[in-house]
């Protein structure tokens, strides 16, 4: 089953968006497999953006992705990468459609409270680096608390 690397970037921790962000996940029906709080070190965010290292904004993505706890997450389900960046909504919030979470949460590119992995491929090496511990492997196996 596919698996998406969703994080909610410090400022979303700081407003308390976790419940929100997690909720809707939740709603559409993809399955929680990871989740942690933690504050990343700046070698480990530099990895994680690595692609973007010869851009202008880098070193404030850094700092900003570095001044806080993040929520790290893994979700689960069929489509769950396209689907994710989808719920997400554009990078740029003043392009974010009414409905997506940065449409309907924030303003600023440099402030846009939500990760999500763009490919497969990415979601795979981001998942490997954010939990290299390896991740919670579980089924509903009894419905019988589920009204
Ligand atoms: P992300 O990796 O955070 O999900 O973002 P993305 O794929 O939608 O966008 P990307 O181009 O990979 O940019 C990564 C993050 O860098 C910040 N950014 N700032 N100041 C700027 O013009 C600018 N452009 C991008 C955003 O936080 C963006 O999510």
């Amino acid at each position: 089953m596919e698996r998406t690397y969703i994080m909610i970037k410090p400022d979303g921790v700081q407003r308390g968006l976790i419940g929100e962000i997690v909720k809707r996940f939740e709603s559409k029906g993809f399955k929680l497999v990871a989740m942690k709080l933690t504050k990343p070190s700046k070698e480990h965010m530099e990895e994680h953006y690595v692609d973007l290292k010869e851009k202008k904004f880098f070193a404030g993505l850094i700092e900003y992705m570095t001044s806080g706890p993040v929520c790290a997450m893994v979700w689960e389900g069929k489509g769950a990468v396209v689907t994710g960046r989808k719920m997400l909504g554009a990078t740029m919030p003043s392009e974010s459609d009414p409905g997506t979470i940065r449409g309907d949460l924030c303003i600023e590119v440099g402030r846009n409270i939500c990760h999500g992995s763009d490919s497969v491929d990415s979601a795979n090496k981001e998942i490997a680096h954010w939990f290299p511990e390896g991740i919670c492997e579980w089924e509903s196996c009894s419905k019988a608390w589920i009204y």
